[in-house]
């Protein structure tokens, strides 16, 4: 069997124990060590001019990485990639810039980075590529004549067409999508949104087994949930329950009950809006006054793009003004930390917590929603109050449900939430631990792998008989998948 090459925008750190804030690269870096292979892309470094790949091997997996000038970051990573394709496929049209040039370096980059890995694929590697950054890549890889089955998991959400329509290129991005053999989604409402693009823009139709044919092309199109190791994250828990800072946050809540909310700050994590719903518990119930807090951790990303440095400067305001209205002399409503912390640490952290609080305006999946679950104490575990934009909530029938606009209706959930009977807790929390370990990360991998196999062998069996009895026609049903020609070997024939 070949190897398995994922592709990311970034590369995450390598050095064991080192914080990875980021579900992408947790869950990547998880699956990949089991398998072994080679992970490719973007080192986080910015360099004055394009080099070969530092190539580094660590246990079972070799990390291929690449720096990027700064005029690649600016226009592919900070521009395209994080200031029209973040905010609108997170339903924020309104955070949304469109330049054109900055596609422009959007699709360079993608020509580049395949040239760069291109070298390093032999001919059995199977190649995963992942997320927004990269959905031009397949493309790029047919022009240079890799014929290696190729898939692409989306990890954000996939907005309505009425949405995707409004970044200009939305066609030309839907059409590189269908350069892939297969097409991953976190749900089944992100899978519907690409189905219904297709349908409704007359670019082409699907099969009730999943398989899209569009501009030309045969595709599988599926809903992929990401999970996580439920059981190493609860052994990682317990282990870590009584290390220094978990004991330090103990005492200092002196039996104060504890909502936790952890995520990389992002303005599609509602974090404004998850103060405000907290402060509307303290306003409706003064009994809570002295007797809960709640501690957000959020580390800061893509600083250097405006709209981040706004949302921060924003939650520093409402945290301030929130605390200024409630706080105590021994007692602060709000603490707010911008840092990362050690994972496992993380996790330990959780299972202190009386309350999980997942609450984000849009998110593909969520998994810290999964991680709080999978640390909780069996014999008393938290609560979980979980928005219902997250792509978690499909999952996680033992959340308490919460639309996080409806400031009133969080703060009922938080009220119940604290105050929940044991039997209630635990019934919830098995519930949803059944599902996480049914639904782990290794089948996660595992199913959009196998459908990336099926679906490249049923192809190129395909292939071969058409190219022993040409005159054997087209494919009778739209579920056998055609041999797929590469652009540049289509322009030859032409
Ligand atoms: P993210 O938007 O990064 O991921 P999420 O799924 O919550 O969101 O993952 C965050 C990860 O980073 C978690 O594993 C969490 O433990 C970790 N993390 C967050 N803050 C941290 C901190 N302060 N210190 C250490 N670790 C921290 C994207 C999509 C999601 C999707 C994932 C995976 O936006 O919707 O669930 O990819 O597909």
């Amino acid at each position: 069997m070949g190897r398995l090459i994922v592709v990311s925008n970034r590369v995450a750190p390598t050095q064991e124990g080192r914080p990875a804030a980021g579900g992408l690269a947790v869950g990547v870096l998880d699956a990949l060590k089991e398998t072994g292979g080679v992970w490719f892309g973007w080192s986080g470094e910015t360099v004055a001019e394009p080099a070969p790949a530092v190539i580094e091997q660590q246990g079972s997996v070799t990390y291929a990485t690449v720096g990027l000038t700064r005029r690649d970051y600016d226009q592919y990573y900070k521009g395209f990639s994080n200031t029209t394709l973040w905010p609108t496929f997170h339903y924020r049209n309104d955070l949304a810039r469109y330049e054109r040039q900055e596609y422009g370096g959007y699709l360079r980059v993608n020509v580049a980075l395949a040239r760069q890995l291109q070298p390093l694929i032999e001919p059995d590697d199977i190649i995963w590529v992942h997320d927004y950054h990269l959905i031009p890549f397949a493309r790029c890889l047919r022009d240079l004549g890799v014929k290696n089955p190729i898939g692409f998991f989306l990890h954000i959400p996939l907005p309505v067409p009425e949405v995707l329509r409004s970044v200009p290129p939305h066609e030309e991005l839907m059409k590189f999508m269908c350069h892939y053999d297969v097409v991953g989604f976190q749900t089944d409402a992100d899978r519907q949104a690409f189905v219904d693009y297709i349908e409704r823009g007359g670019h082409g139709n699907a099969s009730e087994d999943g398989m899209v044919h569009a501009w030309d092309r045969f595709l599988k199109v599926g809903a992929y949930p990401i999970g996580i190791y439920p059981d190493a994250i609860a052994k990682a828990s317990g282990q870590f329950s009584d290390r220094k800072p978990v004991r330090s946050l103990r005492d200092a809540m002196r039996g104060r009950k504890l909502i936790m909310s952890v995520d990389r700050l992002d303005y599609s994590k509602g974090l404004a809006e998850r103060f405000q719903a907290f402060e509307r518990l303290l306003q409706n119930g003064p009994g809570w006054h002295g007797r809960v807090s709640l501690l957000q951790i959020a580390p800061p990303t893509r600083s250097d793009v405006q709209t981040y440095q706004t949302i921060r400067r924003n939650l520093e305001g409402e945290a301030g003004r929130i605390n200024g209205r409630f706080a105590q002399l021994d007692w602060t409503p709000i603490q707010y930390l911008n840092r990362k912390y050690e994972r496992n640490l993380l996790m330990g952290l959780f299972r202190l917590a009386d309350v999980g609080y997942v609450a984000p305006l849009r998110d593909g999946m969520n998994l810290v929603a999964k991680e709080y679950v999978a640390s909780q104490d069996p014999d008393d575990p938290g609560v979980l109050v979980l928005s219902q934009f997250a792509g978690a909530a499909e999952q996680m029938p033992g959340a308490l449900v919460v639309n996080p606009y409806d400031l009133n209706q969080t703060a009922e959930a938080l009220e119940r939430a604290l105050s929940m009977p044991l039997a209630e807790r635990r019934s919830r929390y098995e519930d949803m631990m059944a599902g996480l370990r049914k639904n782990n990360l290794s089948v996660w991998r595992d199913t959009f792998l196998d459908d990336l196999r099926s679906v490249a062998t049923a192809a190129s069996v395909t292939a071969k008989a058409r190219s022993a009895a040409p005159a054997a026609g087209a494919p009778s049903s739209a579920s056998v998948p055609a041999p797929v020609p590469s652009p540049a070997a289509k322009a030859k024939a032409g």
